[in-house]
């Protein structure tokens, strides 16, 4: 099985599951992975997403023999049938998308989990754009999020020279949210999605859309999106209910609608 999925306590989780090739994306693990990021986007009971790798590596990118390999998927289709549909995925989902870097991320591997709305990694764990050591250019999104991320020149460099990013400074510099010990990543990623899971996530799922459209947008239309989602926001269940609860001194029970 190249990935392991599971739904539980509201969340849906997706391992990378190639670890004696560092859990890099064939084919099949490509499809299998939309399959199960549409799979969270319609059962109404996946609240949140937690994707993470097994084994050593939490994901190489593409699967270098299979790119060169002429039974294998044609290059142009790889990017257009692979790796777009993915990122897509995770930026559309109205469902918070964590991602457990648990070991190194190179290529795709780095992009995929840079797309993921909050990004935690293991100490040990790194970042590695690595296409320019091959020839390539960063895909899978590196080029819109990156420099968003941590600037237009760090952003460069990076891609361009391929360093290696340790988890720490991956911090430091804004790729992502937060680093933990190796031991705890599991447990901290699960807890974290968990607590996503159980907060009124069509509030959750409305911000996540206000903040892809404000990729895009100048203030005047970015204040007009906070207005017809926050109605949207202001007509669920939970906003009652978080209300109600509020001024009755409880905690609240979310349902996400
Ligand atoms: O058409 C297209 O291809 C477009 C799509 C592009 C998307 C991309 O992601 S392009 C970038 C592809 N990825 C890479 O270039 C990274 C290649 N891997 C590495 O540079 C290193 O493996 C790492 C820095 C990630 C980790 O190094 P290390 O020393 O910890 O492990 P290792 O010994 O290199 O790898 C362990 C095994 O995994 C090894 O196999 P073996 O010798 O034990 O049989 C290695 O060949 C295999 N492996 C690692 N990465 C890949 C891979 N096999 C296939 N594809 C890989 N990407």
């Amino acid at each position: 099985m190249s990935i392991i999925f599971t739904i539980e306590n509201g969340v849906g989780k997706i391992t990378l599951n190639r670890p004696e090739v560092l859990n890099s994306f064939n084919r099949e693990m490509a499809l299998a992975f939309q399959s199960a990021m549409r799979e969270c986007i319609s059962n109404q009971v996946v609240r949140a997403v937690l994707i993470t790798g097994s084994g050593r590596a939490f994901c190489a990118g593409q699967d270098l023999a299979e790119a060169i390999d002429p039974a294998g998927p044609p290059m142009d289709s790889i990017v257009r049938e692979h790796y777009n549909p993915i990122i897509r995925l995770i930026r559309e989902i109205e469902k918070p998308v964590v991602c457990a870097v648990n070991g190194v991320a190179a290529g795709a591997g780095a992009n995929i989990a840079l797309a993921c709305d909050i990004t935690i990694a293991a100490a040990s764990s790194s970042f590695i754009q690595a296409f320019s050591k091959i020839g390539l250019i960063p895909d899978s999104g590196g080029t819109f999020f990156l420099p968003r991320l941590v600037g237009f020149q760090r952003a460069t460099a990076l891609m361009m020279l391929g360093d290696k990013v340790k988890a720490a400074d991956a911090v430091a510099l804004g790729m992502i949210y937060k680093v933990c010990d190796d031991e705890n990543l599991n447990a901290e990623s699960v807890k974290l999605a968990e607590t996503l899971a159980m907060m009124p996530t069509r509030g959750l799922g409305l911000t996540k859309k206000a903040l892809n459209l404000s990729l895009f947008n100048n203030l005047d239309d970015q204040l007009d999106v906070e207005e017809k989602l926050q109605t949207q926001a202001g007509q669920s269940y939970d906003y009652r209910e978080g209300v109600n609860a509020f001024l009755e001194k409880r905690q609240p029970i979310f349902k996400g609608e």
